[in-house]
This record gives C-alpha cells, structure tokens and sequence, in this order.
C-alpha cells in the first residue's frame, strides 16, 4: 500500500506535462502471478518544455524489467527507477521517439483492488484515479491523453475472453494452450479509462442502432449461468443510449460497447472507454434476487456510466480537482433521466433525501471541502457526496437560472468547444456564459466554497396595505481552511399559495429579480416586497429544493399542512410534510426522558393520513409522504450534543402512534396494493409494493405483532416484499420465533448467493439497539464474510456504523472501537475501503460528550498506527481536525 508521504497537492500548482504521449501500445502475457506489460509509449516534447527536463513517470509499486528508448535497451545512467518513480533524462530535443517500458506484476496478490487484479478468477482492471501506475510508468494523469493499441496473450482455457477499449482489431491462437486479441481505441483518452478483463463469462448480447443510423453491438458478461439476471441492465442501457441522443443530442461512438459484472470491485462501477466494469451489484437483477432498488440503482448507474461516454470521457478533466466536472454533471445527467424514465416528484424526493442524508453532514463536519478543491493528499478520498450530488446540484441551479433552452444552449457549445480535451469548471461555466450571454460569476462560487449555505426567512404580512414583505437573509457556516465565506447567488423557486391552495396573485415585486417562480437572492440581506396581497398567503419556498440549502423559516404547523395539501409542486408537498414531522420528531425527542409516552401532533396524522389515502397522488409517493425522516435526519437538525438513543425512542412513540391512529386507512391501503398481476419492475408497480410495504409497517406497529408480517415473508413472491418483511420482523420484533425463523428460512434459501446474502448481513447489522455488535462481530465468523470483498464489508461493518446508529453509537463506545480495529486490519489490504469506512465517523463532534470522548479516542488509537495508507492517514486526520 501507499503510505503517507506528507504530500500535499494544489490546484495552484498545475502545469501542463513536458512530454506528450500520442500513442501507447500495451501487451499484456497474462499469468496469475507473474504478468509482463511491455508499453511502447511514442512520445515528444511539448512544445515550449526545457529541452533538457527529464521525462517522469508515475508508479505504483512497480518493478522495472527493462527499458529501451527507440531500439536500443536504456543505457543505466539515463534512468533511474524506483518503485514508484522512472526518471529518463537525456530525451530528444523536438522529434518522436519511442519509449519501450517492461514490469512485471501480480495480479493475484492484489487486494486493493487498483491496477491489473483477479476477481473470481477474471483479470480485470481499475485505474481511476491513479490504478494505471500500477501496471507500468506512465505520466499517469488526466490531461494526457493518448490512443491505445492493446494486446492480450493468456491460456485460452482460463480467459477465452481477451477484452480492452475500442474496437476489435485482430485474435488468433499461439499454439501451447495459449491464444491473443489485439483492440484498439481511436479516441485519445487519459490513462485512468484504459482497462482489460480476461476470463471465463457467459455473455448476453443486443445491437444498437444510433440516430444516424450506426449499429451497436452491445454485449453485457457475467457469470456463467447468471446470463438472465443481465436482462434488466440490457434493457437500462438501450433506453439510455436513446435517451442521450433524444434529451442532449450525444451519440455513441464506437462499433461496440461493452460491461463486465464483476464481484469484487471497490465501488459501484467504471466508465472506461468503451468497456464499463461493473460491481456486479448493479448489474444482476431478477424478481427472485432483486429489490425494487436493486432495479432503480441498476437502471441509474448503467445510465451513469454509459453518459461518462462524453461527460468525463470526450471531454475529460485537466486535473483530479475537476472531478465534479465529470462526475458532478454526470450525476445530474443521470437524475434527469431517471426522472423521465420513472415518475419525477419521487425521483427528486429519493435525491433529496439522499443528498440530505450523505452530502449535508459532510458539509457541516471536518471532511467539508468545496465540489471543487483547491488542495487534496489522497484523491480516492475526493469521490465524495459533495464532489457527486452537490456538484449535480450545482449543474441543476445552472438549468434554474438559465431555462431548459438556455441550459441545453450551454451544453451544447461546452460538447462543441471541449470535445477530445481535458477542461476545467471554468470551461465549463465559461461555455453557459457565452452561450447565453449571463454572467454567472457570483454564481460559480457554488463549485469553490464549502458548507451548506443557510437562508434565513421572515414574513410581514400588511393587510391595510395589501403587501408581503420577506426578509431574506443568507450566510454560509465555517468550514476547514474557510473562515471566511463570500455571499451566493441562491435561485429560489417559490409559490404563494392562497388560503383554498390556488396561487396568490401579486401586482409588483420589488427587491430581488423574479424570473417565473425563481427568486434570485444575490445580497446578504435582501428583503422582498410584494405588492397587492390582500390576504396573508402561505409562502411555499424551495419549490423542488432548487437550491441545496437549509431553511431556518419558522412556519407554522398549519401552513406546512397547508402545503402539503395544496401545493401544486408535488415535491413540495412532500417537503411540506417532511419538514412537519421533522419538526415533531425533534419536539417528541427534547421530550423523551425515560419512556413517557409521546404523542403525535393531531393536525400532523391527519396530514399524512389524508395524503396516503388521496387516491389521486400516485402510490410511489404516497408511500415516499408516510416514510418518516430518519433518525439520523433528525440527528441532523438537531445539530449538536445528540443522543441518538433519545432520538430513537421519540421516533419510535411517534411512529407507533401515527401506527394506531391511522391503521384502518393503512390496512385499506395494504390490501388494495395487492393487485394479483405477474411481477414487472417498472416504476408504477415498484410503487404499489412500497406503499403496501410502509402500510404492512404501520399496520403491524399499530397491532403490535409480528404476524402479518412474517405472513407476507412467506407469501412473498419477490425480493422486495420478501426483505421488506425480513426488515420489519428483525428490526421491531427482535428475537421473537418468527423473526428468528425468517431470517433461517432466508439464509437457507439464499446461501449460494452472495449478493442476496448481503442484504440478510444488512439487515442484521441495522438493527437498532446494543446487543446488535455481538452479532455484528458473529456473523464475520461466518462464512457468508470476507474482509477481502468490498460487498461483504459494505454489507455488514459499513451497514452497521453508517446505518445503525444507536447499535454503532453504543454509549459505551464499543462501536468505534470495533470499527477502529476493522479499518486498521481492513488497511493492510484495501486502504481505499478502509478509508471510506472510517468516515462513518465525521459527525462524531456532534455528539453528546461521553459518546464524543469514546469517538476521540478510537480515531486516536487509528492515528496512532504504524504504517497507515495515505487514504486512511488523511480521513483520520481530517476527522479529528
Ligand atoms: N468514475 C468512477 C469512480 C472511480 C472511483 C475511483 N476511486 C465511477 C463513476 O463515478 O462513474
Ligand atoms: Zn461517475
């Protein structure tokens, strides 16, 4: 692994190489443990470099075997080469030469899972963000960008299969069992997009036909025998290629493209050119093994990665500071189209939840950084919330201000003006302001400062003289390196709802520009008048979380109801009810001492009583309305000093109260959401099995009893109802026998099956309460777990710290030191898993102080190792500031 070397990078700094690679052509003799690359890198000088700046090359652990520089092997004293390092001086002045680099490596022994390794006995490869120097020296960077030419020797009965980027050029047998392909690339592309796989797998096939009429092929390999399970990631991938062309005009490029499933990989999956590799986590799904959302995560990153094709791979970064350039638009891009491929409200209320629930605490703790940093020790720590879905919520206020038209304007002339080129964010902003003559200056702040911004709202309503006055007033919290915090240009969609829901008209507005329902807030304090309100509307504001920041606006409960009851934004509806019984889990959470019982505002079950049974409103978000926040939504507002025990027996009050109050609609609505048809995994349906699983919820809170739901556990005819009623047992009827048996009977039926075994681990280790670490610390006993598989880790030690938090906040800190002994065993071997375990701990400083001195002391006892990775190192750092 890479230890800590102090190293510190800076945007500052960047400059562009002295040396160009044109073209690279890489053979690759596979064997387990001894593969040889040889690269024949055709390289010059960059016009205007020092004609005497030696040529450095990146690696990774490498071993050098030999070097030649045109045909003659290296003399010594031209090079030096250390593992991580070749240095070659004495190059041409202007002419192209070549440059022929020799290693040897072990895939087999490579447990990070970065560079050439073997997963199931498939070679594949990771090279984002610095993977490619494992495999040999190269100016291993995104803005290098280079053709490829790639040939593969293996055993022909161990990797029938030889696949790289590009097109297929050549294949042929080389006599002793062994046999070659040879592809090529004819689009240049940085390093981190290269990638090989060669093995054994069966294959599901498809074409393609592209707008101007190019055929596709399409291929999709898995393993033997789990070709049908690739069907649903097929049919994902089709509707993307068509989307993209239909929605931003981007057409596919090359004769073929392909995905591998593979089962150990280190996230959800890799766009490289031409040849995505997968987790094959989100690529197998069948009714039996998948959940709903399994399916929507499938459909979600198939369509991520296939729109890496030209966000992030034709038009590429500079430097891995503009990660969010590629992966922030690219977010976005894929929101957009799930949100036309299923319903749009409830695919912005699943995002919002979600960038609530990772992006804002990232925000607000130590590991808080900008969608674009300025300063970075280990990149892999930088594939973050907020480089992810804050920088996909920036490109969305893009779309806020500008309009569709002008949006898809800006897009166009940034694919126009950047295509084959590694840009910058101001490439990119650059592009929307030309495009559309705007300036977006103060707006561009977004991608450079960090922390959530807050808006601050009051409402003075003058029934004399018709007006509405709002004052606005906007600030930013301090975060690491920014104590200093510059105003924002924050688009606010906004509606004034009149008393019967219908929107209030207004004569004039004065004090910040209106453009449609956005209200732009650009100074500190702006305070907006509205002129001709005779009566005191209901302000709804943040209409589809236009802006990704908090709202300290004191509402009334009844004009929260009111919203959710007649807003015509149907997110908004939704943010209405939320934000109301968020405000009542926090009050029921002040009140919890000892176990009181708590009641639920009466004007707060009507609400969400009412929306579950309004027939009108599709059951998907009905089922979205009656999910209550989380606990750690409500960890989260609160802010500081919590007692995450305190806060999971409020909920729990209000919960089973809302339960009982409401049960004869949720039993309704359970037996309605039976429908009897054969089950498909399309948004309508997927809707009506989560409603009916939240009514099973509640119906079985309401009763008390286990019974209804381990009798839909055994009726389940899909993987969704069937952990749906796993859940509900093992998390509110703990040790009961049927709860017990449910989880034998799904442990049996599943055991050859990892990817379904994962779930079964997940539900165990989120479990609330104390006793769930022993079975945490049991079930890697197991052998349903490998710390040497990311799935296994994720499923079970990161569902329990990021998930449970009173089984991992135990008051007696035992969570953190369990998971403190996990990270550093799990370094040794995977630092980058390692380190994105250990951030389960960044909000440890809002703690109450016992649980806050137990946290200090395991992130100490972390710091404290001899030697850590880099990635570690620099997240334990961080956390404890
Ligand atoms: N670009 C990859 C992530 C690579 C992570 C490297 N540590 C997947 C994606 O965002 O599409
Ligand atoms: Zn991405």
């Amino acid at each position: 692994m890479r230890t800590d070397t102090g190293q510190v990078f800076h945007l500052e700094d960047y400059r562009p190489t002295d040396f160009i690679i044109d073209a690279v052509s890489l053979t690759f003799r596979l064997a387990p443990q001894a593969t040889r690359v040889i690269s024949q890198l055709t390289l010059r000088r960059r016009p205007g470099a020092a004609s005497d700046a030696p040529l450095v090359l990146d690696g990774d652990g490498l071993n050098l075997v030999s070097l030649a520089i045109g045909d003659a092997p290296a003399e010594k004293q031209r090079y030096t080469a250390t593992p991580e390092m070749l240095t070659v001086h004495d190059l041409p002045e202007s002419e192209t030469f070549t440059l022929t680099v020799e290693t040897e490596i072990d895939p087999s022994a490579n447990s990070q899972l970065m560079g050439l390794y073997r997963s199931s006995g498939v070679y594949c490869t990771q090279c984002e963000a610095e993977g490619f120097r494992r495999i040999t020296y190269f100016l291993d960077r995104p803005d290098v960008l280079s053709v490829y030419t790639v040939r593969m020797e293996a055993e022909t009965k161990d990797a029938p299969l030889l696949l790289s980027n590009g097109n297929p050029v050549e294949s042929g047998d080389l006599g002793n069992g062994r046999h070659f392909a040879v592809w090529h690339d004819p689009h240049p592309k940085p390093s981190y997009l290269f990638a090989l796989v060669a093995g054994d797998l069966g294959v599901v096939e498809d074409e393609f036909t592209t707008m101007t009429g190019k055929p596709v092929v399409l291929k999709i390999f898995v393993e033997h025998g789990k070709e049908a399970r690739a069907a649903y990631a097929m049919d994902a991938l089709k509707r993307s290629m068509r989307w993209d062309e239909e929605v931003f005009g981007r057409e596919y490029d090359l004769d073929i493209f392909q995905i591998v499933a593979v089962s150990d990989f280190n996230m959800g999956a890799m766009e490289n050119k031409g040849l995505n590799v997968f987790n094959d986590k989100y690529v197998l799904a069948d009714p039996d093994t998948a959940t709903d959302q399994d399916y929507a995560n499938i459909e979600a990153i198939i369509a991520h990665e296939y729109f890496h094709n030209w966000t992030g791979n034709r038009i590429t970064c500079r430097d891995w500071f503009q990660l969010c350039l590629k992966e922030g638009l690219t977010v976005y891009r894929d929101h957009e189209f799930s949100a036309d491929q299923r319903s749009r409200p409830v695919k912005r209320i699943a995002e919002v939840r979600l960038l609530k629930a990772h992006q804002f605490p990232e925000d607000a703790g130590p590991l808080a950084h900008p969608p674009r940093p300025v300063t970075y020790s280990e990149i892999n720590n930088f594939y973050t919330a907020t480089v992810y879905e804050k920088g996909s919520e920036v490109v969305r206020m893009i779309r806020t201000i500008l309009g569709a038209d002008g949006f898809r304007k800006g897009m166009d002339l940034y694919f126009e003006r950047h295509d084959g080129e590694a840009a910058t964010i101001e490439d990119f902003i650059k592009a929307f302001e030309d495009a559309n003559d705007a300036d977006l200056s103060q707006f561009a702040i977004w991608y450079r400062q960090a922390g959530t911004p807050a808006v601050s709202v009051s409402l003075h309503h003058d029934a004399n003289a018709a007006r509405l006055t709002a004052e606005f007033e906007q600030s930013v919290p301090q975060t690491p390196g920014e104590p200093t915090k510059k105003l924002m240009h924050i688009p606010l969609r906004f509606a004034l709802l009149d008393e019967d829901g219908s929107e209030a008209a207004t004569d004039a507005v004065k004090g910040a520009r209106i453009e449609g329902d956005v209200l732009h807030l650009t100074e500190r304090r702006q305070s907006v008048v509205f002129e001709g309100v005779a009566r005191r509307p209901v302000l709804s504001l943040n209409r589809g979380f236009s802006a990704p920041i908090t709202l300290n606006f004191q509402q009334t409960s009844e004009d929260l109801a009111h919203i959710a009851r007649h807003e015509s934004d149907a997110f908004a509806r939704w943010q209405g009810l939320n934000d109301f019984a968020l405000r009542v889990l926090i009050e029921a959470t002040r009140q919890a001492d000892g176990n009181k019982p708590i009641a639920c505002d009466p004007l707060l079950v009507t609400a969400l009583v009412e929306t579950a049974a309004d027939d009108r409103l599709e059951p998907a978000f009905r089922a979205q309305a009656l999910t209550l926040p989380s606990e750690a939504d409500v960890a989260r507002e609160i802010g500081n000093n919590i007692d995450p025990d305190a806060i999971h027996r409020a909920r729990d009050m209000i919960a089973a109260d809302i339960a009982k109050k409401g049960a004869d609609v949720f039993r309704t609505i359970f037996e309605a959401m039976y429908d009897g048809r054969t089950f498909s995994p399309d948004a309508d349906s997927a809707g009506r099995r989560a409603l009916r699983s939240v009514a099973l919820h509640h119906l079985s809170l309401a009763e008390g009893d286990p019974a209804r739901a381990f009798q839909a556990f055994g009726k389940a005819d899909n993987m969704t109802d069937l952990s749906g009623a796993l859940s509900l047992l093992v998390h509110h009827f703990p040790e009961t026998p049927a709860a017990r048996e449910a989880l034998e009977a799904f442990e049996k039926r599943f055991a050859a099956d990892p990817l379904v075994i994962d779930k079964w681990l997940t539900v165990q280790a989120t479990s609330p309460g104390p006793a769930t670490l022993s079975r945490v610390k049991a079930l890697m006993e197991t052998r349903h777990f490998s710390l040497s598989n990311p799935n296994r880790v994720r499923a079970l030690i990161g569902a329990f710290a990021a998930g449970n938090p009173t089984g991992f906040n135990r008051a007696d800190g035992a969570g953190y030191v369990f998971l403190a002994e996990q990270v550093t065993a799990l370094d040794g071997k995977n630092p980058q898993v390692a380190a994105r375990l250990l951030t389960a701990m960044r909000s440890w400083r809002s703690l109450e102080p016992v649980r806050q001195a137990h946290a200090s002391d395991a992130l100490r006892s972390i710091a404290q190792k001899e030697p850590l990775s880099t990635d570690v190192r620099d997240i334990v750092k961080r956390t404890l500031g």
